[in-house]
């Protein structure tokens, strides 16, 4: 067999350590987040890939439709947890506030960030089951607009960069909060790396 160059996914490291979001997000719940369920999706899209080319060297059939639900469950799952982590900080020196581009995008679109916060909040509260909250930005028309993510992968914009993103997902907060995902919510806003989610905007509008 010929030697395949074809890259594989791999889990990113945390641009902090596991420790730094405490009293926000514990270490272990942290950790347990990146190492075992990040992980988990990384395993799951390059099972998929494994899969797809054993059955073409050995010209079998698939049931594409499975096998594309799961791979999209699985990419979906590894690249909103890749762009969660960079969502966060330890050192969220604007307490917790938005600046430049992004917050007077913010204003235009919502009136006031406090109306933004309230419909992100109320999107992530009702996700139903697992899912993500995320304010994505529309090239067609300069605009930022809220997704709610069920699962990983459906309700997505095709194409719509995610600009802030949040793991709602019981797997992301239930060391830490239970099942209160309100309480969850409320201590996300406490470590937004806004100034991350400004570089993103300004990335997309260019
Ligand atoms: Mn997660």
């Amino acid at each position: 067999m010929e030697k395949n160059n074809n890259k594989f996914y791999s889990l990113p490291e945390l641009p902090y350590k596991y420790g730094a979001l405490v009293p926000f997000i514990s270490e272990k719940q942290l950790r347990i987040h990146h190492q075992k369920h990040h992980a988990g999706y990384v395993a799951g899209i390059n099972a998929s890939f494994e899969k797809l080319k054993k059955a073409r060297e050995k010209n079998i059939d698939l049931d594409m439709k499975s096998v594309l639900k799961n791979q999209s469950f699985h990419l979906g799952g590894y690249l909103l947890h890749s762009l969660f982590w960079n969502n966060l900080t330890p050192t969220n020196d604007e307490k917790g506030k938005p600046n430049g581009n992004i917050l007077l995008a913010i204003n235009n679109e919502f009136g006031s960030f406090e109306r933004f916060q309230k419909e992100f909040t109320q999107t992530a509260l009702s996700v139903e089951g697992s899912g993500w909250a995320a304010l994505a930005y529309c090239k067609c028309t300069n605009r930022p607009i809220l997704m709610q993510i069920e699962k990983h992968n459906v309700n997505v914009y095709p194409s719509f960069k995610i600009l802030l993103v949040l793991d709602v997902w019981e797997h992301a907060y239930y060391i830490d909060y239970k099942n209160d995902r309100e309480k969850y919510i409320e201590a996300f806003w406490k470590v937004v790396n806004w100034k991350k989610v400004n570089e993103r905007f300004e990335g997309a509008m260019r």
